[in-house]
This record gives structure tokens, C-alpha cells and sequence, in this order.
């Protein structure tokens, strides 16, 4: 109920906001693209999605938000010019709703081919497994790249990379975290990089926190790197003066 009251008041008083994290990329730390993070921006307090994410995910509101989110960060698209990524619920990649929104932006897309990614979990394609191939063929077809999040935390990642087009895929930050101290977690990491080139597909590692853990991402040629050693989610001011935009 408190939830609920908060998504309703967020949507009324325009409170939804997007903080963006930058990735870059490994080789030369040139800014390669932001992941947008929703909060709600309530009595200059910044709510996090874990306090109200899960629920929105499975209320009505849901395709209200999405509509928001894709409007508000194709704005920022058409006024930075850099690729965006956003995080798509396995209720809304599976929603006709949600591929008829994307399809009204077509123009746009033809515009801005490949500025906007769409972040997906393992997760969300094990529960469409039947759906998910023509979902992805069709986001494909407008131009929007796909963005497999959080990889080797699901199950039979393997099959999702022979049977899905995915573009780019996120080394999960558990791995990240254990890169340097535990060889397995190396090898592996090696592994699912070179897997991944084979098969055109670019890595990003996610929740790269230390000098070392990016020195051997670079070694490993994982193509981009994220997380809080490079730059945390930030506001859009913040992004502007940062970027100089
Ligand atoms: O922003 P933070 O680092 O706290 O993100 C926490 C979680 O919330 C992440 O797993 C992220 O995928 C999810 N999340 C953030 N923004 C959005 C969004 O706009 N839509 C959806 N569906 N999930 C989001
Ligand atoms: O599930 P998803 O990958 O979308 O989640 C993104 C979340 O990861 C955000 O909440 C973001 O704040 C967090 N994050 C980003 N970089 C780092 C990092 O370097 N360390 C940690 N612990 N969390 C990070
Ligand atoms: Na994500
Ligand atoms: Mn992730």
C-alpha cells in the first residue's frame, strides 16, 4: 500500500529520475555508453529501485513506466548523443504492449541506429524461452542492440548464446569481485571472453572496483568496463559537467 501510494504520487508529481553510469571502454578508457538507473527523487531524498522496482515490475504501472523511461531516455540520446542502456523487466520484454511502444520510436531508432541497448537477464529469457528469439529478432530489426545482464548467475547460459542475437554481454559483478584473488574465477572469465569473440559478441565487465581487477580485464581484452573505480551512477547534471555536454 505505502508502495503503491509512492509509484502513484512519483508518476503524478513527475518524480521519476535517471541516474546514468558510464562504461568505457577497457583499451582506452574512452566513454563508450551510460546505463540509466531509475529513482524516485522524493523530498530531495533519491529512493533506490530496490525499495520500489519489484513491485512496479508486477502492478499496472508498469507500461506507464516503461513508456516514461523510453521517453526520457531518448531525450537524452537525441541531447548527448551517446548510447544508453536500460534495464527491461521479463514482464515488459514479453509484453506486446512494450514491443508496440518501442515500434512508435521507429523513426527515431533509424535516426540514432544502435544508441539505444536493452538490458535482459538470463532470467527473463529462461521464462520466454519460446517468445524470447522473435522478441530479440524484432528489437534487432529496429536497430536496438541487446545487452545480456548479469551473465553466469542464470542457468544454460551456453544455449542462450547459440540460440539469442545478443550484441553485448555483462560480465557478472561476482565475477569481477573474485578475478584477482581466485584463479578459477580467471580462467573463467578468460573463457567466457573468448567464447564471446568468437561468436561477435562484446563483453563489458561490470562492478570493476579496483586498479587490478581492470588491469587484468585488459589483459583478458574484455571490451568495457564498468563499475565504482571508473564512476558510479550519477545525476544528470552531474554527467553533463563530467562529459562536458
Ligand atoms: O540503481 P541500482 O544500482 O540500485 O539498481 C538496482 C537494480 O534495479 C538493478 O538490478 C537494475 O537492473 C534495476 N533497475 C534500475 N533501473 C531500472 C529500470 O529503469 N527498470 C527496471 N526494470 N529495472 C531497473
Ligand atoms: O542488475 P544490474 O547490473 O542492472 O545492477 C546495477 C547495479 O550495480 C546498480 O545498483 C549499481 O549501483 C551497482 N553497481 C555498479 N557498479 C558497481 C560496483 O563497482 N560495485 C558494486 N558493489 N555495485 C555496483
Ligand atoms: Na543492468
Ligand atoms: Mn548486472
Amino acid at each position: 500500500f505505502k508502495t503503491d501510494l509512492l509509484i502513484k504520487t512519483a508518476f503524478e508529481k513527475d518524480l521519476f529520475v535517471f541516474y546514468y553510469q558510464p562504461y568505457f571502454e577497457t583499451e582506452t578508457l574512452k566513454l563508450a555508453g551510460l546505463e540509466a538507473l531509475v529513482r524516485i527523487k522524493k523530498n530531495k531524498k533519491l529512493i533506490l529501485p530496490s525499495e520500489f522496482i519489484n513491485f512496479l515490475e508486477n502492478s499496472p504501472y508498469l507500461s506507464e513506466f516503461e513508456s516514461l523511461c523510453l521517453k526520457k531516455n531518448i531525450e537524452k540520446i537525441k541531447k548527448w548523443k551517446i548510447p544508453i542502456s536500460i534495464n527491461v523487466s521479463s514482464q515488459s520484454f514479453k509484453s506486446a504492449q512494450f514491443l508496440n511502444l518501442l515500434t512508435h520510436f521507429k523513426e527515431f531508432f533509424s535516426q540514432y541506429p544502435y544508441f539505444l541497448e536493452i538490458e535482459i537477464t538470463e532470467h527473463t529469457l529462461a521464462e520466454n524461452i519460446e517468445m524470447a528469439k522473435e522478441i530479440i529478432e524484432t528489437i534487432k530489426s529496429l536497430k536496438i542492440k541487446v545487452i545480456l545482464d548479469d551473465f553466469g548467475t542464470g542457468f544454460s547460459s551456453l544455449n542462450y548464446l547459440k540460440d539469442f542475437p545478443i550484441d553485448l554481454l555483462k560480465i557478472d559483478i561476482s565475477f569481477t569481485r573474485d578475478l584477482v584473488k581466485d584463479p578459477k574465477t580467471y580462467y573463467i572469465v578468460e573463457s567466457i571472453i573468448n567464447l564471446s569473440h568468437s561468436l561477435n559478441i562484446k563483453t563489458v565487465a561490470e562492478g570493476v572496483e579496483t586498479e587490478e581487477q581492470l588491469k587484468l580485464l585488459k589483459k583478458l581484452k574484455c571490451d568495457y568496463v564498468q563499475g565504482f573505480y571508473l564512476a558510479k551512477p550519477m545525476s544528470e547534471e552531474e554527467i553533463e559537467t563530467l562529459f562536458k555536454l
